[in-house]
């Protein structure tokens, strides 16, 4: 098919390379120039966006998304009828809704495509797509999902991805927060991390989430997979949708707070592991996994 392929971040640039090594014919644009081989590299999102079948994108945050969709140089005077968008950026599900009703207009499907797997989901094509939209929108959508990831599951009507995505990405900020305070008051107490670690994943503790953020946590790997300032974007998503439907969410009030002082304290571009570093400084020690 022939896509455009919109933002070149640690995701994109990976899910725009998948897309190109299935066959497809790819045109990508980021904001800050930059390539993927075998692709054709556009000047602006409007030019990548002609002619394309499909317009995918993989930005920040909302902002972003309307910029790039609707800005200077946008995507939107490049729509024509049959089109689809696919938004792979997590995002506020209020906003899709007006962004799909602002295109449909055009005659263009507006499909939400929020994915998780994090960027070795994304390097090697096993990411998980949490999507909403029109059927036949997301059936046209499918070669492109199989090229990205290894399945889909459709939530609902556009919007329905995006809300998903973000009720994940809360259990996600809290399990890792629920680990991080499990290591560091551990620490405390002497018992070592590794240790704790083989009894959490063999006891009904254990999760994918510490599954995969263990071994960077043991060996004091922050760099970021997926970055403190996007989860944070995140939480504030899904506070922002429970605000809207009137439900409080108390646990996820107080890691914000976490997450704030985080970034005040200079980790915004670390992993959203990173939150550890300052639940240690709090209480003046190191978690190391140095034991069998
Ligand atoms: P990254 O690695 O932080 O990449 C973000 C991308 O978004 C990157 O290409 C940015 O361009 C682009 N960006 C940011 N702001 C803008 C604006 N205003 N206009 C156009 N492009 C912009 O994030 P990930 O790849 O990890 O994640 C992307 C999304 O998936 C995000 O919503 C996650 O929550 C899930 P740059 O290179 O800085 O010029």
């Amino acid at each position: 098919m022939r896509v455009a392929f919109l933002g070149l971040g640690i995701m994109g640039h990976a899910m725009a390379t998948n897309l190109v090594k299935a066959g497809h014919e790819v045109a990508v644009w980021n904001r800050t120039p930059k390539q993927v081989e075998g692709a054709r590299a556009a000047a602006s999102p409007a030019e990548a966006a002609q002619g394309a079948e499909v317009v995918w994108l993989c930005v920040s945050d909302t902002a972003a998304v309307e910029s790039v969709l609707f800005g200077t140089n946008g995507v939107e005077p490049s729509l024509t009828e049959g089109m689809v968008i696919s938004d792979s950026s997590t995002i506020s599900p209020t906003a899709t809704l007006k962004f799909a009703e602002r295109v449909r207009r055009k005659g263009v499907e507006y499909v939400d495509s929020p994915m998780t797997g994090s960027k070795a989901g994304a390097e090697s094509g096993t990411l998980l797509f949490i999507v909403g939209g029109d059927e036949q929108a997301v059936e046209k959508l499918k070669p492109l999902y199989a090229a990205m990831g290894k399945k889909i599951f459709r939530m609902g009507e556009t919007g329905k991805g995006q809300s998903a995505k973000l009720v994940m990405n809360l259990q996600i900020a809290l399990i890792y927060e629920g680990f991080a305070e499990a290591l560091t008051l551990a620490a405390k107490l002497g018992v070592d991390a590794k240790n704790l670690v083989h009894l959490i994943n063999a006891s009904m503790v254990k999760s994918g989430v510490v599954e995969y953020k263990a071994p960077f946590v043991l060996r004091r790997d922050f760099s970021p997979n997926f970055p403190l300032r996007l989860m944070r974007k995140d939480i504030r998503l899904a506070l922002e949708a429970a605000k809207e439907a009137r439900v409080k969410l108390p646990g996820l009030e107080t890691v914000e707070e976490v997450y704030d002082v985080a970034i005040e304290e200079g980790h915004a571009d670390l992993d959203y592991a990173a939150t550890l570093l300052l639940l240690e400084k709090w209480a003046g020690v190191e978690v190391k996994g140095e034991a069998a």
